[in-house]
């Protein structure tokens, strides 16, 4: 319903009402230099402008003059708490007091809640207490619709005095929960015995909950005003975007006005008094309006906050910067998690940096674990942070898709970060493991081959293309006749000149070149000369 309004959440940054509204809080809650509420950047840390969140929320109140339980429309007489005589229309005039009826029926007395947020005089009233007296007890909820950051609530009351007794709300789940954000009383008293001893001591922490009684006072009679900073006078005020604790005591997504007691005029001191309708129709509620000062929670990355969404335009989403991303810049955005995300400071943005995935992947995410073990390589080539690149392309792979996969290897003539930094391993022969070297493409034998081409028996392996192992063996014996330990490897004593590579067979004999022959292959064959060349006869 007045989610009508809410075109006024365009407002440029500092709009009007927006600027009236710091100036008022400013004025209001003190002269020292505090942080709040500052628009824009703060150190590194952006932020949002402040803007009226009332104004487009869903309001509700539990009841309303004129109005019954079920909403139907009834005639409540009320009359103005006046301190004066009273002047005016003399047929309003009861026994000196100024009196008038409520009636939803009647537009001109109407005074349903949403008349709190209607940007106009008129305003919300509850029914007096010569209907109930349990109309004491009121509340007023402001369903912001998403997560914000308040720095204040302005409240101006309209034809009767500000409570007596109050407490207002904030939840950040969605109404499921409330807890309260500041306590009103008209006497330190009345704060200790209904809110507690620690209400009234001074504000060490930033979500400390302190009882006021400055706003309880029950002139003026009408049109008060109650100013409620959340933020100034607390000891992270100066710089907020540093206090967590601070950030955390303004969030809320709901807000609700607990109202406890009406101010009586001393008219409760007078037991008797509160049952007589003459006396108990002065005491209601009115609110003619509600402002709430607060912001967009972009966590610090954020300058503006705006409606993006089509499907939901009444919901702000952070226009983020630093690299982050979501609608309260909560996360780093997809390939920017080398490091963990973090909420910017005053001094340091905190940005999120791209994962170095060397144009191989679009995402990656943080993972400590590498971060410790210096696993994960940045963009400036330090091993600085944990970015795990995923789902590698171009046959890449590894933390920063820096490998080539099994069957690939890195192509000599292109860079790491092109898209042909892998080639496909040319070996598919059956000698071969499907393999190869980076950068010149030689395949990789299986164990049992060796060669530029796997085209030999490896070391310990006979008989290509077949290529067993060379059975040792079970009891070889020295020139001593001692028994050798199974797979002991012989010594040969055999001429280097005229032996095979290998030198010997398994049983210790040398095999001679086709040239040599004797035990040690140390003489030239029948028909050469001239060991250890032994060359052939030449015939003259
Ligand atoms: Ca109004």
């Amino acid at each position: 319903m007045a989610r009508a309004a809410t075109g006024a959440r365009s407002l440029p940054p500092g709009g009007g009402l927006t600027r009236l509204l710091l100036l008022l809080v400013l004025h209001v809650c003190g002269s020292q230099a505090q942080e709040l509420p500052t628009n824009g950047v703060n150190g590194f840390s952006l932020h949002p402008p402040y803007f009226n969140l009332a104004e487009g929320t869903k309001i509700t109140a539990t009841a309303t003059c004129g109005e019954d339980e079920d909403g139907r429309a009834v005639q409540d007489l009320y009359c103005k708490l006046v301190g004066g005589p009273v002047s005016g229309d003399p047929s309003q005039t009861i026994q000196g007091q100024y009196c008038d009826t409520c009636s939803s029926a009647d537009t001109n007395r109407a005074h349903p809640i949403t008349n709190a947020i209607d940007g106009t005089e008129r305003w919300w009233q509850s029914p007096p207490l010569s209907r109930s007296a349990e109309y004491n007890q009121v509340n007023v909820t402001l369903d912001l619709g998403q997560l914000f950051h308040v720095a204040y609530v302005l409240i101006k009351f309209a034809n009767s005095p500000r409570p007596d007794l109050w407490v207002l709300e904030r939840s950040v789940d969605f109404g499921k929960t409330y807890q309260p954000w500041q306590f009103f009383a008209s006497s330190k008293r009345d704060c200790i015995e209904q809110f507690g001893q620690r209400t009234i001591e001074r504000i060490y922490h930033d979500n400390d909950v302190i009882c006021t009684t400055e706003y309880s006072r029950i002139v003026p009679l009408e049109n008060g005003e109650i100013v409620v900073s959340l933020v100034n006078g607390r000891p992270g005020a100066m710089n907020f975007s540093y206090s967590p604790v601070l950030r955390e005591f303004t969030k809320a997504t709901n807000i609700r006005l607990r109202f406890l007691r009406t101010n009586t005029l001393l008219g409760h001191l007078m037991g008797k008094a509160l049952r007589d309708p003459t006396v108990t129709r002065r005491y209601y509620y009115s609110i003619k309006d509600i402002s709430i000062g607060g912001r967009c929670v972009c966590n610090g990355h954020a300058e503006a906050c705006n409606a993006k969404d089509p499907n939901d335009p009444y919901k702000l989403q952070c226009d983020c910067q630093h690299n982050t991303c979501g609608p309260s810049c909560d996360r780093c955005c997809p390939g920017f998690n080398q490091l963990p995300w973090k909420p910017a400071t005053t001094y340091s943005a905190n940005e999120c940096e791209p994962c170095n995935c060397h144009g191989h992947a679009f995402d990656c995410y943080y993972d400590p674990a590498v971060d410790k073990q210096r696993a994960s390589v940045n963009m400036q080539g330090e091993y600085v942070g944990g970015g795990v690149c995923m789902e590698c392309q171009h046959h890449t792979t590894g933390i920063n898709c820096e490998r080539c996969v099994p069957g690939y290897y890195r192509s000599p003539d292109h860079p790491l970060e092109s898209p042909l930094a892998c080639s496909r391993c040319q070996c598919e022969s059956e000698f071969t493991d499907g393999t190869c070297e980076d950068h010149t493409g030689r395949c990789y034998c299986k164990p049992n081959y060796t060669g530029e081409r796997c085209d030999s028996c490896a070391e310990g392996y006979e008989n290509f293309p077949t290529c067993y192992r060379k059975t040792v063996p079970t009891f070889p014996t020295d020139y001593n006749g001692e028994v050798r330990p199974a797979g002991e490897i012989i010594s040969c004593e055999c001429s280097a000149a005229g032996t095979v590579p290998g030198g010997c067979d398994s049983s210790g004999r040398c095999v001679c070149r086709p040239e040599f022959t004797g035990p040690r292959c140390e003489q030239c064959r029948s028909g050469f000369h001239s060991y250890p060349n032994c060359e052939g006869e030449k015939t003259p």
